[in-house]
């Protein structure tokens, strides 16, 4: 029996939960998968009714309850100590990044927002959007000059690298203007397994959980 469970939402849009579920699955943690269909507007009841804040991804593992993505990420860590970086200062650095991560770049996310099966190159831009999109490659090309990639701290994709993994699909999306280093760590993180196999799940979800305004932005 699974040690407890794990509330994400419709895995083509919902960039939190993707993160969520990266870090669970790098921790190795024997959860049950709840897939919520978003509703679109935001308040999903479904959701409401299952999580203290209303919001996915929400975590149970063995007695801990847990809601926003950067608190699971800390407890993952607790689970499997490996996941930020080993060096004391590159762990600052990841979670500096990972927080900013969380905390921020609401532009970027309101005008491209994440749709794993459509692309919309050249839209979504707007001086605020790609002020963001400016700030996030200046963060992946310090940390991977740093470490020397091909994720932002090395060779293993890490807890920064999962808080940073819906960017990667957001720029794959919507397609902007990208440095040769941003470019290599989109790559990078959409050929690992655990990306591939969210798209996958991504592209077999049915048809009736499609939202207009996802698949329709500029209308
Ligand atoms: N700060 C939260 C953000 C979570 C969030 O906004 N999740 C969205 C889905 S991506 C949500 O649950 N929306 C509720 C809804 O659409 O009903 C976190 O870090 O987990």
């Amino acid at each position: 029996m699974a040690e407890g469970r794990l509330v994400i939402g419709t895995k083509r849009y919902s960039s939190w939960s993707l993160r969520g579920w990266l870090m669970v699955h790098l921790a190795r943690l024997d959860v049950e998968e709840v897939l919520v269909p978003l509703a679109g507007g935001g308040g999903t009841a479904a959701i409401r009714d299952i999580s203290p804040n209303g919001l996915v991804p929400y975590l149970e593992h063995r007695g801990a309850r847990m809601w926003e993505s950067i608190a699971i990420a800390e407890y993952c860590a607790e689970c499997a100590p490996g996941l930020w970086p080993a060096d004391r200062i590159a762990r600052a650095h990841a979670r500096s990044i990972a927080a900013e991560m969380h905390a921020g770049f609401r532009a970027l996310r309101i005008a491209m927002p994440m749709n794993l099966g459509r692309t919309f190159p050249g839209q979504g831009r707007t001086p605020e959007s790609l002020a963001d999109v400016s700030r996030i490659e200046a963060i992946w090309a310090e940390a991977m000059t740093a470490s020397g990639g091909p994720f932002l701290f090395g060779g293993d994709f890490c807890l920064a690298d999962a808080m940073y993994a819906p960017i990667v699909t957001r720029f794959l999306t919507w397609q902007p203007e990208l440095g040769a280093t941003a470019r290599a760590y989109c790559a990078a993180v959409r050929a690992h397994p655990l990306m591939a196999r969210w798209y996958d799940e991504a592209a077999a979800e049915p048809a009736a959980w499609l939202l207009e305004k996802y698949e329709n932005p500029a209308s």
